[in-house]
């Protein structure tokens, strides 16, 4: 990729503010409005200058349930922050940022360290594992760019640089502040550094050329959109480019929502075996699939059941364009779809799958039967509306998700590639922070929220309103469904989940285990904007969704 300096409206120079300061101001300039953490004394100064500035720092009871919070802010704000100290913090932060390298979340760690004058003669202070370097190298290894501020002569040039390569990459960069540099103020003065990456134009021109002449020539083009057209901002973009031309787009679970779900081009969720048939028909039987933006991966894929010819694909992401066998080296994502859309395609008109018959059952009574996670996914179904962001952890609230549908195009949060139990409650306070107006609507299963749930604390503190369903099937389903017997290693000790809001000190929990007690708790949370609900929903040992089923009958044909 070339890069240019950017053009377009010079930052004005700074001089003699603090090497702390510098970098607060430069989160502002990148959009960062609120920063997630837990304090220490490693980092203390840089806290106080934190919360001198404009900057809202929200205080989470984790640092693994802050890195989750950051990663769904940063999803949707464009940028999020996070701030810990030393090793205590950064190392219980590991996972969260992992995840959000995995799945391309522009997270910025920030992490207090040692002053340089309490490091001669290598002492032991607390915190220090190894040596005083530890922390930074188990970072480098998730972070697509790392700086520790050590000389104050180039500190602002190296925060520029780890701020750029998390917008240009849309992963986690980290930035080590000694607590003897944060008030320290570099002399001279200096101007902030934008970098924008450009195509170049050679490999673009033939990139589309060959990709407009093959979706030209094909009889059932389709679209597979994925993640990263709503992480570069592509959404508008790439409806141009599927409305222009009348081309279908499904999309991957972990790009689930990119477009509306009701959009009349919408054909649903390719997901190979996990998915429904007509859609992996649609895009297995194409003669041009082109993937915008989509992760290969195994979930997305339905744990590799796709079925895809590279030879009729065209696979365009951030980091590679591939158009059947050929490679094409330093392209733009976004100026590829921009010049397929300039192309003005026209492909022939194709006959969509039938949406799924899930608003028939609409009519239906909720009865005194024992509630299932479908049923359950039908009646939430029937509330969602475009203020409210559904947030899925890992388990079956993940697989039964495929079936919601989702109105607007970014409001469907997920791990559903690094698939790390326990992002759903911490994201909800994350999503709620970015944008105040959205409603989180959080499903998770008793196992995950048996890890992280405890940032509900934060969620009341702060006043949201998120409502939380807790989906207790008493342990690990999807492990007893992928791996057959009655293994005590699934099962987990009973919560009485709806009690914590009394523990907490805020929000109403509900308990149900019929359909009626579902659909009366779910209106009554709905209509209580003011807090936190928390729905305790008792689900048959043995439920699960069909997507589940589906999956766990392709496994078994395998073994
Ligand atoms: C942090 C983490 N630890 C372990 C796992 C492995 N794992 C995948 S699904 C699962 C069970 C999830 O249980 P629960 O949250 O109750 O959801 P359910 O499967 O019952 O719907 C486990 C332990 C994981 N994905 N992430
Ligand atoms: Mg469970």
């Amino acid at each position: 990729m070339m890069q240019t300096e950017s053009a377009n409206s010079p930052p004005a120079a700074v001089s003699g503010i603090s090497i702390g300061q510098y970098l607060i101001k430069r989160l502002q300039d990148y959009g960062v409005r609120d920063v997630f953490g837990v304090p220490g004394d490693y980092v203390l100064g840089f806290y106080s200058q934190l919360d001198d500035s404009p900057i809202n720092v929200v205080g989470c009871t984790r640092e693994d349930c802050a890195g989750y919070a950051t990663d769904a802010y940063a999803r949707i704000n464009g940028i999020g922050a996070v701030c810990i100290t030393y090793c205590v913090g950064g190392l219980s932060l590991c996972n969260s940022v992992a995840g959000a390298y995995a799945e391309k979340s522009p997270v910025v760690v920030i992490s207090g360290s040692p002053g340089l004058g309490e490091r001669y003669n290598n002492p032991l202070l607390h915190h220090k594992v190894k040596d005083f370097r530890t922390q930074a190298e188990v970072f480098r290894h998730f972070c697509e760019a790392g700086a520790e501020l050590e000389d104050p002569a180039t500190a602002f040039r190296e925060i520029d640089r780890v701020l750029s390569e998390v917008v240009r990459f849309h992963r986690p960069g980290y930035i080590e502040l000694p607590r003897d540099m944060v008030d320290v103020a570099p002399e001279g003065s200096y101007t902030p550094r934008t970098r924008t990456p450009t195509s170049d134009p050679e490999p673009l021109a033939e990139a589309l050329a060959e990709a407009t002449r093959r979706i030209s020539e094909s009889l059932r083009p389709v679209i597979v959109a994925g993640v990263e057209i709503h992480r570069f901002d592509l959404q508008d973009r790439l409806l141009e480019l599927a409305e222009g031309a009348g081309i279908p787009i499904t999309t991957t679970m972990l790009g689930k929502s990119v477009i509306s779900e009701t959009h009349p081009l919408f054909a649903g969720i390719y997901e190979g075996a996990m998915g429904r048939e007509d859609v992996s028909r649609l895009v297995e039987g194409s003669d041009c699939v082109i993937l915008l933006g989509a992760f290969m991966t195994d979930i997305n894929l339905g744990i590799y059941t796709a079925n895809l010819d590279p030879s009729r694909c065209i696979y365009a992401t951030s980091e590679e364009l591939r158009i059947s066998h050929h490679h094409f080296h330093c392209v733009l994502l976004s100026d590829f779809l921009e010049g397929l859309v300039a192309a003005r395609l026209n492909a022939p008109r194709q006959e969509l799958p039938s949406r799924p018959g899930i608003e028939d059952e609409a009519a239906q009574v909720w009865s005194d039967e024992p509630i299932t996670i479908r049923r359950l996914i039908v009646r939430l179904n029937q509330m969602l509306d475009e203020s409210t962001v559904v947030i899925a952890d890992i388990g079956d609230a993940l697989f039964a998700s495929s079936d919601l549908v989702i109105h607007r195009r970014t409001e469907f949060l997920s791990p559903a590639y690094y698939t790390s139990m326990g992002f759903a409650v911490p994201a909800a306070l994350g999503t709620i922070t970015a944008r105040r107006e959205l409603r989180p609507v959080v499903l998770v299963g008793d196992g995950a929220f048996q890890m992280t749930g405890m940032e509900l604390s934060t969620i009341v503190r702060r006043g949201h309103n998120p409502i939380i369903i807790v989906l207790d099937n008493q342990g690990y389903g999807t492990e007893r469904l992928l791996h057959a017997g009655d293994w005590d290693f699934n099962r987990i000790q009973p919560w009485k989940y709806h009690k914590l809001p009394e523990v907490l000190g805020g929000g109403t929990g509900y308990e149900v285990g019929t359909e009626a007690e579902f659909d009366r708790a779910l209106r009554s949370a709905w209509a209580d904007s003011d807090a936190m609900s928390l729905i305790q929903v008792h689900l048959p040992e043995d439920d699960c969704s069909l997507a589940l089923k589906r999956l766990a009958a392709k496994l078994g044909t395998r073994v």
